[in-house]
Parts: C-alpha cells; sequence; structure tokens
C-alpha cells in the first residue's frame, strides 16, 4: 500500500490499495455529525428494511436509500428504482451536502464528473455482514463508487475481478472515505461480520453510505 503525493498538502492520510481504488482516512468524520442527523431525516421516510435476495436469504444488514433512485432486491432481482417499495413514494432526495462530499472525494481521487444520483444505506448491527458481491447493477462503470463509513471499525474485503483468491484486508474505521473506479469499479468487496462494540455517535451500529451513478 503506497501513500499518494497527490493528496500532499491535504491533512488527513491517503491509502492506495489497488491501481484506482482509495481509503481517505478520516475524511468525513469532522462532518459526521450533520451526516447522520441527515441520515436520521432520511430514515424517518423511507424507513431501514431487511431485503430479501433473490435467493430467497434475509440480509443481515438493514437498507435504505436516498436519492433520484435507490438500490432494491426482492426475490425478482437486484435492481434501481424511482420509488420505495415499502412507503410507495420517491425515495427521500438526497441531501446537498450528502452529495458535494461525495464528489469532492471522488474528484480528489481525479473523478472529476462523479455526480451520484443514489445512495445506498447501509447500517450494520453486530453479527451482520456482507459476503463478496460486485456493484453491477449500475448503467455507467466509468463513474466511481464512493463509500463513506461511520461508527463502529470493520474489516473490509478487497478481492478481484473473478471469485476466488484471499481478498485483501483494509480496517474501515468512522469517517473513512473509499474510492473506487476505473479498472477497479466491477472488483469483489464485502464486508466481515461487525463486531459487539460502542461508539459514541452511532452507538454499536456501524453505518455505511454508498454513493453511486445508478
Ligand atoms: O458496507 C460497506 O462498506 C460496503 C457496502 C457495499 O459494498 C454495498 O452496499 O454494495
Ligand atoms: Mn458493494
Amino acid at each position: 500500500m503506497a501513500s499518494l503525493d497527490l493528496f500532499a498538502g491535504e491533512n488527513h492520510e491517503v491509502t492506495q490499495f489497488s491501481e484506482q481504488a482509495y481509503l481517505l482516512h478520516g475524511h468525513v468524520a469532522s462532518q459526521a455529525d450533520t451526516i447522520l442527523s441527515h441520515l436520521r431525516d432520511v430514515i424517518k421516510q423511507s424507513p431501514l428494511r431487511q431485503f430479501v435476495t433473490p435467493g430467497g436469504g434475509k440480509m443481515s444488514v438493514r437498507t435504505s436509500s436516498c436519492g433520484d433512485f435507490g438500490w432494491i432486491t426482492d426475490k425478482k432481482g437486484y435492481r434501481y428504482t424511482d420509488t420505495d417499495p415499502i412507503t410507495k413514494k420517491p425515495w427521500p432526495p438526497m441531501p446537498e451536502t450528502l452529495k458535494t462530499l461525495a464528489e469532492q472525494a471522488a474528484a480528489k481521487c481525479g473523478f472529476e464528473s462523479f455526480s451520484p444520483n443514489a445512495c445506498l444505506i447501509n447500517v450494520y448491527h453486530p453479527g451482520a455482514a456482507m459476503g463478496l458481491h460486485q456493484d453491477k447493477d449500475e448503467s455507467d462503470f466509468s463513474q466511481p463508487i464512493v463509500s463513506f463509513s461511520f461508527g463502529l471499525p470493520v474489516t473490509f474485503l478487497w478481492g478481484g475481478l473473478k471469485r476466488g483468491g484471499s481478498p485483501q484486508k483494509v480496517t474501515l474505521q468512522h469517517g473513512d472515505v473509499l474510492v473506487w473506479g476505473g479498472p477497479d469499479r466491477l472488483r469483489y468487496h464485502g464486508v466481515k461480520k461487525l463486531a459487539n462494540g460502542q461508539h459514541p455517535l452511532t452507538g454499536n451500529v456501524r453505518v455505511n453510505l454508498t454513493f453511486r451513478v445508478r
């Protein structure tokens, strides 16, 4: 893992963990209070829920979305929708502050034209995990994924472009931002089971936001 000169002068450390995958340590930590309060508003409108995968299993993570599109799964498959299947209303708008922060993080990593129209909210309680998968329900893979993490730390798994092999392990802490795109856009990734813990801002959970161009 290398630190990049590209980011010299920034306060936060950056780790490049593959060709176009970057960990911006603590990058949104100072905005966490604001971001989490926006999320509370979103979740009041479109509640967290445990989706069922096409295979019939219930996901351990609790999910909602904001933006023009939200990611869903049910027996029919994985996809984006413009309305929340629970409320039957459009997904809550993506708060401008969140969109701007995600765009700025992408731009720092060389993705200047990123303008996300979907933000997936994942809330992990202890024991929740996400298996290795690709983010491939979007239509433009030239656009990166930008991911914010809050609350309890977790081990993020960074695999290859195909299944198999042993993934790299990257610890994600409160306020960390991941950006991946270009040749790394379709990498398999996931998170290990969340361990018990307490965080001053989130209690016993980890919150993850992924910003995408649907
Ligand atoms: O929780 C994370 O860090 C990753 C989430 C993820 O990969 C996804 O929602 O597709
Ligand atoms: Mn993913």
